[in-house]
């Protein structure tokens, strides 16, 4: 479904990551390109590749990616400002690591809309 990525690395500690959470379905690590005082990228260990592949197996690690997001967020003091959270999608959704990511950014006021 998948072919290996930078992120595939990470997860196997082939390449280091600035780590922030860590379970048995995902992983989170900052940004290494930060668009805001706070970027962290939320993931999947299984290597889902696109949003167009999750499938009606990946509901709980879908799931369980907000949900970290979240936790994370109110970790690092956004919940009450807010922040953002993203997935992008293919070419046009500007996705350039093809595995699973949720994108959690804060620390400033966002600009609306991103483009
Ligand atoms: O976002 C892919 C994101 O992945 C982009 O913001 C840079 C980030 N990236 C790429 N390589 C690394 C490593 N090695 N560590 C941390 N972050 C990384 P996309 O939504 O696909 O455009």
């Amino acid at each position: 479904m998948s072919a290996d990525t930078i992120f595939g690395k990470i997860i196997r500690r082939e390449i280091p990551a600035d780590i922030q959470y860590e379970d048995d379905l995902v992983l989170a690590f900052n940004d290494v390109n930060p668009q805001a005082p706070v970027h962290v990228l939320i993931i999947p260990k299984k290597p889902i590749a696109t949003m167009n592949d999750i499938g009606e197996e990946d509901r709980l690690v879908v799931g369980h990616l907000f949900h970290v997001a979240a936790k994370l967020a109110a970790e690092k003091g956004l919940a009450q400002d807010g922040y953002r959270t993203v997935i992008n999608c293919n070419e046009h959704g500007g996705q350039t690591v093809y595995h699973l990511h949720v994108h959690l950014i804060g620390g400033k006021p966002l600009g609306w809309p991103p483009f």
